[in-house]
C-alpha cells in the first residue's frame, strides 16, 4: 500500500514536471522561429571601377537575422567600410573582398570606400579625419 503512494508520489512528481517542461519549450521553439524561419543567406556582388560603383544598384536590402554576403570587387587597391556594423575589408588591386553580416541590427548603413593612402592602420576606421577621402558606395537595408 506504502508502495503504491509512493509511485503516485512519483508519477505527480513526474507529471508536474512534464507540465512546467512543454511551456519553456514553446518559448524556446518561438525565439529560434524568429531567427530561423526569417534567416537566410543573401548574397550580393559589387563592382567599382576607380573607386566608382558600375551600375546603378546603389541599395541592398536584407531581414533582421540574414546572413549577408557582400563581395566586392575592385580595379584598384581601396578599403571598404561597412558604417554601423563597422566592418573594414582591404581590397588588393583587381581582386575582391566579402563583408560577412550577420544581419542583427536593423535600419540602414552605408558602404562608403576609403582611400588606402590615407589610412593609418593605428587608427579604427572612423576617424574626424579631413584628409580621409570617403565616398559613399551603396546602402543596405535591413528590415525588421
Ligand atoms: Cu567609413
Amino acid at each position: 500500500m506504502k508502495f503504491g503512494v509512493m509511485i503516485l508520489v512519483i508519477a505527480m512528481f513526474l507529471l508536474g514536471a512534464c507540465s512546467n517542461k512543454p511551456s519553456l519549450d514553446a518559448i524556446n521553439q518561438d525565439n529560434n522561429q524568429h531567427s530561423s524561419t526569417a534567416s537566410q543567406l543573401v548574397e550580393y556582388k559589387i563592382e567599382l571601377s576607380e573607386g566608382n560603383l558600375v551600375g546603378s544598384k546603389d541599395k541592398i536590402t536584407a531581414n533582421k537575422g540574414d546572413n549577408v554576403s557582400i563581395i566586392v570587387a575592385s580595379d584598384k587597391a581601396i578599403n571598404i567600410h561597412l558604417h554601423g556594423y563597422d566592418i573594414e575589408k582591404h581590397i588588393p588591386a583587381h581582386r575582391e573582398a566579402k563583408i560577412d553580416v550577420n544581419a542583427n541590427a536593423t535600419g540602414r548603413f552605408i558602404i562608403t570606400s576609403h582611400s588606402v593612402n590615407d589610412v593609418d592602420e593605428s587608427v579604427s576606421a572612423h576617424e574626424e579625419d579631413e584628409a580621409h577621402e570617403e565616398h559613399v558606395l551603396v546602402t543596405l537595408e535591413i528590415y525588421p
